[in-house]
């Protein structure tokens, strides 16, 4: 096995599947080491052991001697899997994985399904293609595996439609909590080889130096969420682990001080006090304060907004310690998004202790935001939109991919705002907007999920708006928000 190993690293490398230097990647980060796996449908013997095909043709099924010869990537793959659970399908994620998926398929001699990836915001034609019962269990075969969003959306689909999925096979892990994050939601991921152990067959077989694995694995350091094993998975699952534990791991210190303060208040509802008057506003912050974590506010909505504003917001925050976010979703290129941060009007960077930003500029949006914070000493946050709550939003697929990636390319990134538990890392904190006690919409949009099923998701910190704006007992519904979403909290650090 170690020998077919080496050998097929090797012939990756020499069709360019790998490439090292200096590479860009989709979010606007920098790395040493890129890989493109769709040139192996360029290369069919690297995909299937021609022997074995011919032998396979020629021979009948008698032929288990042949597979000790030189064994290609799906053969490799198949021989991965446990299929301990007694698996009946084969999905490939699309597209790279689809053909590897279909030679699996014939050697295995079982069915597989195609998952459409177009069709999926028009919703007319199947999501899934092939033959299949509600409850078989399907394997899921993918190639290079990141953050393992690819494998959880698609693993979705099947799941929506009635099948089951514990475990994915894949060609390589590049050991930036995926692996964790499938573990998570309860998938078991197996790779042929981890960005290291490349990295390793590739110096053994002298095809790169080592100033490039020493590159890479400084690389990896650098974004590096551990895999885990044994006793460590308590001690890394972000679902599990609690607030406490969870603000010694975080490299941003407002998340660290969020995350303690909302093991302390035992809470965790962030109020979304949506309102257009500034009296309005401070009176419910103050109303709200002793329950609440984290104040959110859009002051361009504000009609009567002055200086007084902000002021008298902070010193809210500190009678009753919870900490203030505006929501401003800065979208533009760093230079303007520095200046619309720490100017204008509203000067947000003097006294919002996190921002939201969308991830769409790439990486410029942290630089720029970094930018307008100089001279500022105090903690502060950003919290990357990464999946929006509405009906139709654009957030899919790469996209939430890349923003996830993008998020570990600086300590001022405090959390990721999205609906699913889309990444693993302990340290960042997960807000999730949309939310009511019961599931519904609104008319414009909006999609609301309920306490117990957002916390279970992933959820954090937890937004709550019009839930409480448009009670009529306002402080009973803060109340009852905050020891639902406590509650939840408690079950799930503790299952
Ligand atoms: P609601 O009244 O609970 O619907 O308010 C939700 C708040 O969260 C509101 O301030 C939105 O601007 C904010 N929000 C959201 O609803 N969905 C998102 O995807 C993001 C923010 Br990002």
């Amino acid at each position: 096995m170690e020998d077919q190993l080496k050998n097929c690293a090797v012939r990756l490398f020499d069709v360019n599947a790998v490439k090292f230097g200096n590479f860009v990647t989709k979010a606007g980060l920098q790395t040493p080491v890129y890989f493109d796996l769709r040139v192996i449908v360029s290369h069919p013997s690297l995909m299937v052991s021609s022997f074995h095909m011919r032998a396979r043709i020629f021979l009948g099924y008698g032929i288990h001697h042949w597979q000790k010869f030189q064994k290609a990537l799906s053969s490799l793959l198949w021989n991965l899997s446990e299929n301990s659970g007694g698996a009946t399908q084969l999905c490939g994620v699309p597209y790279t994985a689809l053909p590897l998926a279909t030679l699996i398929s014939v050697e295995a001699d079982m069915p597989m399904l195609i998952r459409r990836k177009e069709v999926k915001s028009y919703g007319t034609k199947k999501l899934i293609e092939g033959e299949f019962k509600e409850g078989e269990i399907c394997v899921i075969v993918e190639d290079v595996v990141t953050t393992g969003s690819s494998i959880l959306e698609t693993a979705k689909d099947l799941l929506n439609e009635g099948l089951k999925v514990q475990e994915a096979i894949v060609i390589l892990d590049r050991e930036q909590g995926g692996k964790n994050n499938l573990k998570i939601n309860g998938i078991r991921m197996r790779s042929l080889y981890t960005l290291s152990s490349f990295m390793g067959y590739l110096l053994e077989a002298r095809k790169v130096t080592l100033p490039v694995v020493e590159s890479v694995s400084s690389y990896l350091k650098r974004t590096h969420v551990p895999s885990l094993s044994g006793n460590d998975e308590k001690s890394l699952n972000r679902l599990q682990l609690r607030f406490e534990e969870r603000a010694k791991l975080t490299k941003n210190r407002a998340a660290a001080k969020l995350l303690d303060l909302m093991s302390t208040k035992e809470t965790t509802l962030c109020l979304a006090v949506d309102l257009i008057d500034t009296d309005a506003i401070l009176e419910l912050a103050n109303m709200a304060g002793p329950h609440i974590a984290v104040l959110k506010t859009h002051v361009d909505a504000i009609e009567n907004f002055t200086s007084e504003f902000p002021k008298a917001l902070r010193e809210l925050a500190e009678k009753h310690n919870f900490l203030i976010m505006e929501d401003r979703k800065f979208a533009d290129i760093g230079n303007t998004v520095s200046l619309q941060y720490r100017n204008g009007i509203y000067k947000i960077a003097n006294w919002a202790d996190f921002v939201t930003a969308h991830t769409l500029p790439g990486y410029g949006i942290i630089a720029g935001l970094k930018d307008g914070l100089e001279g500022i000493s105090a903690d502060r946050g950003i919290f990357l939109v990464t999946e929006m709550s509405c009906q139709g939003a654009l957030t899919l697929g790469d996209y939430v991919k890349s923003s996830v990636v993008l998020s570990k390319s600086s300590n001022l990134v405090a959390g990721l705002v999205c609906q699913a538990n889309v990444f693993a890392d302990p340290g960042l904190v997960q807000l999730t907007p949309g939310v009511r006690l019961t599931e519904t919409t609104d008319t414009l949009g909006q999609r609301y999920n309920t306490p117990h099923s957002v916390v279970h998701a992933g959820a954090d910190l937890v937004v709550v708006g019009r839930g409480v704006t448009e009670a009529r007992d306002k402080r009973s519904a803060i109340v009852e928000y905050k020891s639902k979403l406590w509650q939840a909290y408690v079950e799930r650090t503790s299952s």
